[in-house]
């Protein structure tokens, strides 16, 4: 199963996706490796990710859904990612579940506390409010999963560097390890 074989039904009618692709270029300042990240891009620029959104309409208590692939791969030892941010206003809450793959999501609130959970078909995932997000495929296969939220949460990417988790995903004699990450910023208090 991958993104394109969802549809999406609003008001009766089959209602369009806008898409977006993340290549690796995009995302360049988010891996730690950046050697590594520059000799991928300069050898292809690989799709990192892409995302089809769809709106349940604008107003107060309407919903959107987003459907991303994140394919496999690594950056140096790093796994593939998406960027991760917080939603605006930071309080709008988000739900995820996964189709297909295996990953990691990391919930961090702006204070540094961070949770880990699990991202495997059937695995619906609370994000609560106050959480930035970001998710990471650690499987040889497309993570493909969808977020539900509020149609008035805009996007906040002030967590646009390798240096704002607290947490790295990376891959250490063939299996997937959450640690500690060595070039983390001093959070905020
Ligand atoms: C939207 C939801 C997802 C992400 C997508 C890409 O609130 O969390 O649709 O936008 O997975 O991640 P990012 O961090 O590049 O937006
Ligand atoms: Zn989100």
């Amino acid at each position: 199963m991958n993104i394109n074989d969802f549809r999406f039904w609003s008001g009766g009618a089959l209602t369009q996706a806008q898409k977006t692709t993340r290549r690796l270029s995009h995302l360049k300042n988010f891996f730690q490796d950046k050697g590594a990240a520059e000799e991928l891009i300069r050898s292809g620029d690989p799709v990192l990710y892409e995302v089809s959104e769809y709106e349940g309409g604008t107003g107060r208590g309407d919903l959107r859904v987003a459907l991303t692939s994140l394919y496999p791969g690594k950056v140096g030892r790093e796994y593939h990612m998406t960027k991760g941010h917080f939603h605006d206003p930071a309080d709008f809450a988000e739900l995820y579940l996964t189709f297909r793959g295996e990953g990691k999501l990391l919930l961090q609130s702006e204070r540094g506390d961070l949770v880990v959970a699990d991202m495997l078909p059937g695995n619906l995932v609370h994000i609560p409010g106050g959480m930035a997000h970001r998710t990471v495929n650690t499987g040889p296969e497309p993570l493909v999963f969808m977020g539900v939220y509020s149609a008035q949460a805009g996007h906040n990417y002030h967590v646009a560097d390798e240096t704002w988790f607290a947490k790295i995903v990376v891959e250490v004699d063939g299996q997937p390890v959450v640690m500690d990450n060595p070039h983390r910023a001093a959070p905020l208090h």
